[in-house]
C-alpha cells in the first residue's frame, strides 16, 4: 500500500481550508473574505447543479415561459443572477454589486453592508447553454476601506487594484479557479462531498503556447496587427510549426484551456465593434488578473489590461491574453503600427 499516496488522498484541502490557511498569514484579518468566498462558492454549487439539470428540468428557454405545471420558469442566466445577488447580499460582507445581468449597480442596504465590492458575470457564455457546452461564472473582488462611502468609484478602478478574482467552469467537471493575488489555484467540486477540493495547485501558464483562440469569422473587420498576428500563427516566419486553432466561444472554457495548456486568447476590436465585445469589469479584468498571477500577460492593444480605468460599469475592451511570449508578440505588432 502506498501510504504517502493514501495520506494525500485522505488529507483533503477544501477551498475553505485553503482560504483559512491564507487568512492565517494575515493576523489582522477578520475572516470577512473567507465568509464572502463561502457565499460565492455556494452560488457556484447552485449554478452547477442547475446547469447539470438544465436538460432534465427544462431550465433553459425564455425567461417568463411557463412549464407543464403552469409554473413560471426562469432562464438559467436570470436564475443564476438571482442566486448570486442573494448569496452575496446575505453574506453581509458586500457593499456594491455589479452584475452583467443588471443594468445598474446594486448598492447593498446599510444593515447588510460590508466592505467588499463584487463584479461578476453569473453565467458567461450563455449562447452555449442549450447545446451543453461548458459555461461559467466569472468574478472579481475589490475591497473598500473602512469608513468610506460606497460610491461607484470603488468599482471603476483599474483591475490591478482587485483583491481577488476567479471563475467557476461548469463543464465535464465543475472547476473553480481562484487568485487572491498570490498565484492561482484550481479546485474541483467533488459532488459526493459537495466540496471544492484543491486539484490544481499553483497553476503556471506555459511561457509559450501552440494554440491560438479567436473568432475568425470576424477576420474581415480586424485591424492590421490582429490580422498579421493570426497570419503568423498559421504561417510562422521562423520555421516553427503553425499553431492549432481552438475556439469554443465561451470565455471561461477558452481561458481555462489557455491557462492550462498555454497559448493565446484574442477578442480584438474590429471595424464593427471598436471596443471589442468583452466587458472590462467582469470578463477582461478577472481573466487578466488570473493570467498575470499565473505568469502570463494580458494586453488591450494599447496597454496592460489591468491598468485600464473603466468609466462605465458595462464598458467593453479588446483583449489579448495568455502565455507571456505569445502576448509579447502581439504587443510588438501594435507597437510597430503605432510607430508608423
Ligand atoms: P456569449 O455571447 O455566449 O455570452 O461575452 C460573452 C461571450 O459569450 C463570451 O463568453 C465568449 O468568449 C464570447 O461572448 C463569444 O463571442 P463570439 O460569439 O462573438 O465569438
Amino acid at each position: 500500500m502506498d501510504h504517502a499516496a493514501e495520506a494525500h488522498r485522505t488529507d483533503l484541502m477544501t477551498i475553505t481550508r485553503f482560504v483559512l490557511n491564507e487568512q492565517s498569514k494575515h493576523p489582522e484579518s477578520r475572516g470577512d473574505f473567507t465568509i464572502l468566498l463561502s457565499h460565492i462558492v455556494l452560488g457556484c454549487k447552485f449554478v452547477c447543479s442547475a446547469v447539470n439539470k438544465a436538460g432534465l428540468a427544462k431550465l433553459f428557454g425564455l425567461a417568463g415561459e411557463t412549464n407543464v405545471q403552469g409554473e413560471e420558469q426562469k432562464k438559467l442566466d436570470v436564475l443564476s443572477n438571482e442566486v448570486f445577488v442573494k448569496a452575496l447580499i446575505s453574506s453581509g460582507r458586500t457593499c456594491i454589486l455589479v452584475s452583467e445581468e443588471d443594468e445598474e449597480a446594486i448598492f447593498v442596504e446599510p444593515s447588510k453592508r460590508g466592505r467588499y465590492c463584487v463584479v461578476f458575470d453569473p453565467l458567461d457564455g450563455s449562447s452555449n447553454i442549450d447545446c451543453g457546452v461548458s459555461i461559467g461564472t466569472i468574478f472579481g473582488i475589490y475591497h473598500m476601506k473602512d469608513g468610506h462611502e460606497s460610491t461607484l468609484d470603488y468599482v471603476l478602478q483599474p483591475g490591478k487594484n482587485m483583491l481577488a478574482a476567479g471563475y467557476c467552469m461548469y463543464g465535464s467537471s465543475c472547476t473553480l479557479v481562484l487568485s487572491t493575488g498570490t498565484g492561482v489555484n484550481g479546485f474541483t467540486l467533488d459532488p459526493s462531498l459537495g466540496e471544492f477540493i484543491l486539484t490544481h495547485p499553483d497553476i503556471k501558464i506555459p511561457k509559450k503556447g501552440t494554440i491560438y483562440s479567436v473568432n475568425e469569422g470576424n477576420a474581415k473587420n480586424w485591424d492590421g496587427p490582429t490580422a498579421q498576428y493570426v497570419e503568423r500563427c498559421k504561417f510562422p516566419k521562423d520555421g516553427s510549426s503553425p499553431k492549432s486553432l481552438r475556439y469554443i466561444g465561451s470565455m471561461v472554457a477558452d481561458v481555462h484551456r489557455t491557462l492550462l495548456y498555454g497559448g493565446i486568447f484574442l477578442y480584438p476590436a474590429d471595424k464593427r465593434s471598436p471596443n471589442g465585445k468583452l466587458r472590462v469589469l467582469y470578463e477582461v479584468f478577472p481573466m487578466s488578473f488570473l493570467m498575470e498571477q499565473a505568469g502570463g500577460q494580458a494586453f488591450t492593444g494599447k496597454q496592460r489590461a489591468l491598468e485600464l480605468v473603466p468609466k462605465k460599469i458595462h464598458e467593453r475592451s479588446p483583449i489579448f491574453l495568455g502565455s507571456y511570449d505569445d502576448v509579447e508578440e502581439i504587443k510588438a505588432l501594435y507597437a510597430a503600427e503605432e510607430k508608423e
